[in-house]
């Protein structure tokens, strides 16, 4: 009788390991393949890996999620990486140790993550791109953020208005690699295209800050064919306002010699067409913290999510800018 009883009390413990175990696992894989997580903590903990504060941009994107996550009780674990791509990495890893119930991340440069997002695959856990996007499509849930490809080509259908199509055109590049430095080099050039009396003859990376965006203009000013330069495209604000100052500098007047057109619409962008020394700015909306936190509950809970969840964008010119800064919110 005895042997009888120790081999149920045997197999009901295997049996109830193995339900366990079962309980661990992600659930089935959505239609992306990737996981929703097993069995969320409560409160929910998120990983988030942010690329740094290298622009105003930024600063209200990081602003837009850590609050959110404060007003619905959600434990963030926030990590700068300093504009490195290793320093995203560890954080992803260390996210997958501390064995978060949701990843998300703003890749710095769009190649380089298979590895990292195989390993968050086989822990199942989901990620979430915000902001830019990586190249491993089928290795993410959902990337929200802008269509930076239109970005480019609203910034280019502006100067071809406000010149007529006759520029000579300076372009100052987003980071080297990036998703919306790609991009809107890509929709600029597009729309260039059919305007052939617009040419962009001086084009380099000013790492999306105004530091170098200023050095780099600068550089562009003093070289031979610097003073044939008519219009800058700039792929954010920050690179914009640092080349004003270098326009400046170089004695010449912004929004008057030189037609400048940037992309971010934040508040010193406005500030600067108010006084006249910028001519346009492309929105591209950093406040991505209520899309982003609705779109983790829909996973959570186990629901379908697009692919893609794309944010609303306008563009601004200096002619309503002082109206229009009375209702910016960034
Ligand atoms: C765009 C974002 C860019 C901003 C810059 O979505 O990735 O990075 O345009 C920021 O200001 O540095």
């Amino acid at each position: 009788m005895q042997r009888t009883s120790r081999l149920v009390a045997c197999l009901g413990a295997i049996a109830l390991a193995a339900v366990l175990v079962a309980c661990k696992k992600p659930t089935s894989p959505d239609a992306h393949g990737t996981p929703a997580p097993a069995s969320p903590k409560s409160p929910l903990k998120v990983g988030f890996s942010q690329i740094g504060a290298e622009s105003d941009w930024r600063k209200a994107n990081s602003e837009s999620i850590r609050s959110e996550a404060a007003a619905r009780g959600v434990n963030l674990v926030f990590s700068d990486a300093q504009q490195k791509q290793e320093n995203q990495i560890k954080a992803l890893r260390t996210f997958i140790v501390q064995d978060v119930d949701v990843i998300v991340f703003a890749p710095v440069v769009k190649t380089g993550w298979e590895p990292v997002l195989r390993e968050i695959r086989d822990a199942g856990i989901p990620v979430i791109l915000t902001d830019r996007r990586v190249e491993n499509e089928d290795l993410y849930t959902t990337f929200i953020g802008a269509d930076f490809v239109e970005e480019g080509r609203r910034a280019a259908r502006f100067l071809a208005d406000a010149t007529s199509g006759n520029a000579v055109i300076a372009e100052l590049e987003g980071t080297p690699g990036a998703d919306p430095a790609i991009d809107r080099k890509k929709g600029f050039a597009e729309v260039l295209a059919q305007h052939p009396g617009m040419k962009i003859i001086k084009s380099q990376s000013g790492e999306f800050t105004r530091a170098k965006g200023r050095e780099v203009m600068e550089t562009f000013l003093k070289s031979p064919e610097g003073p044939s330069i008519t219009a800058l495209y700039a792929h954010n604000d920050d690179m914009a306002l640092g080349a004003i100052q270098a326009i400046e500098e170089a004695g010449r007047r912004p929004g008057e010699d030189i037609i400048i057109v940037s992309v971010d619409g934040v508040r010193a962008a406005f500030e600067a067409m108010v006084e006249g020394k910028l001519n346009c700015t492309v929105e591209c909306n950093p406040l991505l913290g209520p899309i982003l936190f609705d779109t983790i509950e829909k996973i959570v809970a186990g629901q379908q999510v697009p692919k893609w969840i794309a944010t609303e964008e306008g563009v601004f010119t200096r002619q309503t800018a002082a109206e229009d800064i009375k209702t910016r919110k960034y």
